[in-house]
């Protein structure tokens, strides 16, 4: 700045008082982390003290690598360890030993998707990818195999696609989720698309919201028709309908839940409140603040949210939080809301009415979410050519197209089984979902999409099940695929046979979200995979003979201990 233009004193006064009435902060530290102690600790944790992914940030933000990943690309070689993490802030994943290569994860909110987005998408999988693309369990898109020499290219296409994937890993806000109906659900009381948007936009240019403890999850729930699990989020907010008198102006509000993390067994709760809708971003952004300040940032595995919530509870959390708003927040008793609403659980694939008069939204089966690029394309010419060009992926790793007219639903059917997909599905094979696994995560003791694919096939050939079922693959414990909230949930474990160790899972059942939630109970351990596909038959059988009226596989199972569940799903081992 030249001499002339600099600030007077009054100025940096004025600024400085500004400042810290915007944030609670004193300052940055070296990287740019900004923080109340910038020289001796990150957010009052001592810096001897922080554990090794602090220590890495503190270093260097992640969100500053850029001109390294050019420089790597230039060379084509991988980052070094410290910056394998950095690239995790743009979305991109060293994912060696399982690949030696990059996997990109995007991140588009709500899942929203255009046609021209979703064929960008084909084309980075096929020009710098492994020529195919995997929908998540966050309703998001990823490309693997993606070379160093490739990742510049992959990022800038990227951006040139309108997309981002900043913030996409390491500690930071993932993809925000909304209801894939959104904006023509019957059954919905707000379309949330334009929330999660905002809440997107928001953390995406806030450089503090980087720089979160661990990461951390943020969903909303629009009151539709198709579960996005937002329960399971470390922030859910549900719409609901109040009533005149409750004491709020009628109209639909958010309830907010927070700390979900079904990997350690939790289910986001109701703290009490009711938030307008144009309240959600700002309460979220001071809830990020909080966890900023206050986060574990010693010990990785204390380190989100939940932790936080366990030792202050809900009361001095909200009371934090509230220092950071300029509007009161509103503490309602959940039983003064209407009831949560029904989800419909076959609602993610078929054919549905719209709000929109004439208009139907088709779900596809994608079957563990795996697309080619060619298949890609013909989607996104059936949403150009029969909807408005809008895709939603969702949290059961499929895909909606909106908009179809009554009259083109047959048309539509005819094209779209030329790409090999089908809206049709049986109650077990739209139910199925499976993270990466040993295919492409380290982590991984178990092939889950390979092997969620023969379960689903052998079950389709052996089995007719007259109601829909979830069935949960995760790889190991850290439950991507969220296996606590399936019907039956399978978490990859090493088995041994024969003194070789082969594929195999833990099975747990009785889980579910939102107005049928629960952590599902463990109930067999270590379970090759070859003896599975028998056994879930079996206990498939077991519930169609056994279950009283129409009750579901969730309430047959949840009403027995694990021993007794453990009691009647037997027998078939001995047989
Ligand atoms: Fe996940 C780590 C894949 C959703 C809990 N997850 C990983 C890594 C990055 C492993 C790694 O560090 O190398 C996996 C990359 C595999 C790969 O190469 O594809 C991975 N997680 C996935 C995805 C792709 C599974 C899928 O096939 O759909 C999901 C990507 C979602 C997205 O688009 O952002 C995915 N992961 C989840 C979810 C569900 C969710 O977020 O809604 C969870 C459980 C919820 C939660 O709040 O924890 C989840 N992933 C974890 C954890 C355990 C975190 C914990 O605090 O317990 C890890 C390990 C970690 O972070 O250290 C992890
Ligand atoms: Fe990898 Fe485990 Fe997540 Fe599956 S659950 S993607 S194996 S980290």
């Amino acid at each position: 700045m030249p001499q002339s233009a600099a600030f007077t004193n009054d100025q940096k006064e004025y600024l400085a008082s500004r400042i810290k009435e915007a944030y609670p902060f004193l300052g940055q530290n070296q990287a740019g982390q900004f923080t109340n102690d910038p020289e001796e600790s990150v957010f009052n944790t001592p810096l001897d003290d922080l554990c090794k992914e602090e220590v890495i940030k503190y270093e260097r933000n992640g969100l500053d690598v850029w001109d390294v990943m050019q420089k790597n690309a230039a060379d084509n070689i991988f980052p070094d360890p410290d910056d394998t993490f950095r690239y995790k802030f743009y979305g991109m994943f060293h994912v060696k030993p399982a690949q030696d290569s990059f996997m990109l994860r995007a991140r588009m909110p709500g899942g929203v998707l255009t046609s021209a987005q979703f064929r960008g998408l084909a084309e980075v999988a096929e020009d710098w990818g492994g020529n195919y693309t995997d929908i998540t369990t966050r309703g998001n898109l990823q490309v693997r195999e993606i070379m160093p020499k490739n990742v510049i290219n992959v990022l800038q296409k990227l951006g040139d696609l309108g997309l981002t994937s900043k913030g996409a890993g390491a500690d930071n806000v993932r993809n925000v989720t909304a209801t894939p109906t959104s904006g023509f659900d019957r059954q919905e009381l707000i379309d949330v698309v334009p929330l999660a948007r905002a809440m997107h936009h928001c953390i995406l240019n806030n450089r503090d919201l980087y720089g979160m403890p661990r990461k951390f999850n943020i969903s909303f729930d629009s009151g539709g028709a198709v579960s996005t699990c937002a329960d399971t989020n470390d922030i859910g907010f549900y719409a609901v309908e109040v009533k005149e008198s409750a004491g709020v102006e009628a109209g639909v509000y958010f309830r907010l839940q927070l700390c979900g993390i079904t990997g350690h067994r939790q289910l986001a709760s109701d703290c009490g409140l009711l938030l307008k809708p144009d309240e959600c971003v700002a309460v979220s952004a001071a809830i990020l603040r909080v966890f900023i300040e206050h986060g574990d940032r010693t010990n990785r595995k204390r380190a989100r949210l939940k932790y936080l919530v366990d030792d202050w509870g809900h009361e001095k959390l909200l009371e934090k939080v509230q220092e950071k708003l300029t509007f009161p927040l509103r503490a309602i008793a959940l039983e003064a809301c209407e009831p949560m609403l029904i989800k419909n659980r076959q609602g993610h694939y078929g054919i549905h009415q719209q709000t929109q008069e004439g208009l139907n939204y088709i779900g596809i089966v994608t079957p563990v979410g795996r697309m080619s690029p060619d298949q890609m394309r013909q989607l996104a010419k059936l949403a150009d050519r029969y909807g408005e060009g809008d895709i939603r992926l969702t949290a059961w790793q499929n895909i909606i197209i909106p908009h179809v007219k009554d009259d083109e639903i047959s048309s539509f059917l005819t094209d779209l089984s030329k790409s090999g997909f089908s809206h049709s599905a049986t109650s077990v094979t739209g139910g199925i979902i499976a993270c990466t696994g040993s295919f492409g995560c380290k982590f991984a003791a178990a092939d889950t999409k390979g092997q969620a694919q023969i379960l689903s096939k052998y079950l389709d050939e052996e089995i007719e099940l007259d109601t829909p079922i979830n069935i949960h693959f995760t790889g190991c414990p850290n439950s991507c695929a969220q296996h606590y909230i399936g019907d039956i949930g399978l978490q990859g474990v090493p088995c041994k046979i024969d003194g070789e160790t082969v594929d195999g899972y833990n099975i747990v059942l009785g889980g579910g979200v939102d107005d049928n939630r629960a952590i599902a109970q463990d109930v067999f351990q270590a379970i090759p995979f070859t003896e599975i596909p028998p056994m879930i038959k079996f206990m498939l059988e077991t519930y169609m003979e056994s279950r009283e009226g129409t009750e579901d596989f969730a309430a047959f199972t949840r009403k027995r201990t694990s021993d007794e569940l453990r009691a009647i799903f037997t027998p078939l081992k001995s047989a």
